[in-house]
């Protein structure tokens, strides 16, 4: 362990112009330290297109060579994922392992992961990295280490294993296949809550944002005695898995609230692919609440990156309230403040702030039904049965345009299926 903490490390980058290439290097630094490695110097480049073999010029090349032998470098970490043969080059060239920002991100949720779950959707995202980059001879190698220095052992069990490549696709297969047995477990449970009727809402947005915060104040708030709260803590990727819990507004009105897995910029798609059951609860949310890190000069961006991954993920139609939180630590900024319908300007560490967020949420979900004509195309019939089963349905007719439905609904369902209301 003390040895995988003192792991001396340069990180770098190649610029083409990127605006915002400094502040990527200072996040590719937090990463780097959340994974117990140190960072003792930093190389830049800015180059019109990255170099095909070996991702920075060569004049760059010697002077990490330099660097590297005068800071005792033990690895070079990079912010952008490399090809196959530019990681080969490069390590062949400069004598030091590579590692670049997915296998770096792969290996942050490798150590935080905790339930089974987390821990299968990490294996697997991982395998899935690895397969192309496996070399003959290496297998064996690959699985005892871990995937390099300082990266701790998801394989054990199978070190011993001479893995090829069709052992470890086999793998995947297996593990997508035990991940699936959960889901149905899972979905199991979600439809029972939903069978409840009670509506749910989900935190989404960036890592260390506040959403756990967020979660626990309003816990602490409203179900004091009752709720567990979840862990949030100031580091990246504090929570893997998703958590759900009821909470109960003074006026009776109960929600279900879940905090999930926070995203990050260039998220690595092996691990968007496989963390899509975990973020099943926020794809089937009535209602998300993006908090964003407000007094991070770069929340714009931030909530751009979030946006993103949500349409990767296919959450989308899901009515949201932007939660522009830490507004304490931005000086001269009011709060709590209702900016709009669906912004809020507040701090999760403060009441007055948590009680107008709750309020919005409960304004969202439970404000006045309204009588509303839809035409559902016959290819989106999901919403008929969505709407049979979470709304009051006073007719429904077909025609040779789709379904024509008329129905009392919410005005969080209402904003959901906008595009299929009936304009009178
Ligand atoms: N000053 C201040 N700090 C906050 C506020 N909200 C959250 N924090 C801090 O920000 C850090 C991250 O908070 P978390 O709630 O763990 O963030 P998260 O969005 O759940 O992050 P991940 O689980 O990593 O995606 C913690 O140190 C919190 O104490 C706030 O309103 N004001
Ligand atoms: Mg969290």
């Amino acid at each position: 362990m003390q040895k995988i903490e003192s792991t001396k490390v340069l990180i770098g980058g190649v610029s083409q112009n990127q605006p915002y290439f400094e502040s990527d290097l200072a996040e590719l630094a937090e990463l780097t330290k959340a994974n117990n490695m140190q960072v003792v110097g930093t190389v830049r480049q800015n180059l019109d297109h990255v170099v095909t073999a070996t991702y920075f010029g060569s004049g760059k090349l010697a002077e990490i060579k330099a660097l590297a032998a005068e800071k005792d470098a033990q690895s070079l970490i990079l912010n952008d994922e490399l090809s196959p043969s530019q990681i080969r080059n490069l390590e062949q060239d400069l004598k030091l392992p590579i590692i670049d920002r997915t296998r770096l991100i792969l290996a942050i949720f490798a150590n935080r992961a905790k339930s089974r779950e987390a821990k299968l959707q990490v294996q697997i995202a991982r395998l899935q990295y690895e397969l192309p980059r496996l070399r003959i001879g290496e297998e064996a190698n690959f699985m005892q280490q871990g995937g390099g220095p300082g990266f701790a052992n998801r394989g054990s069990g199978e070190t011993k294993l001479e893995m090829n490549q069709r052992t470890i696709k086999n793998k995947i297969s297996q593990l997508w296949h035990e991940l699936k047995a959960m889901n149905v477990s899972q979905q199991t449970k979600r439809q029972q809550r939903q069978r409840t009727n009670i509506p749910t809402v989900a935190l989404v947005g960036y890592t260390n944002a506040g959403k756990s915060t967020t979660m626990n104040g309003l816990l602490r708030l409203f179900n004091p005695d009752t709720a567990k709260t979840v862990f949030e803590r100031d580091m990246l990727f504090a929570t893997l898995d998703t958590s759900v819990r009821e909470i109960t507004l003074p006026t009776n009105q109960k929600f279900l609230l879940s905090d999930t897995v926070g995203f990050i910029n260039k998220l690595p798609t092996q691990l968007v692919k496989a963390f899509r059951s975990t973020l099943a609860e926020a794809a089937n949310a009535d209602l998300l609440v993006q908090v964003i890190d407000f007094s991070d000069p770069h929340y714009e961006e931030m909530a751009k990156v979030t946006n993103a991954t949500l349409r990767e993920l296919q959450i989308a139609d899901i009515p949201m309230i932007y939660a522009y939180n830490k507004a304490d630590r931005k000086p001269g900024t009011q709060f709590p403040l209702q900016t709009g319908e669906h912004d809020l300007v507040y701090a999760a560490n403060d009441q007055t702030s948590l009680k107008l967020l709750a309020e919005m949420i409960a304004k969202a979900l439970f404000s006045d039904l309204t009588q509303v004509a839809f035409n559902i195309p016959f290819t989106e019939s999901k919403w008929v049965a969505y709407l049979n089963q979470h709304a009051h349905v006073l007719s429904q007719n077909y025609s040779a345009n789709g379904t024509q439905l008329t129905a009392e609904v919410t005005s969080t369902d209402r904003q959901r299926l906008a595009k299929y209301v009936v304009n009178r």
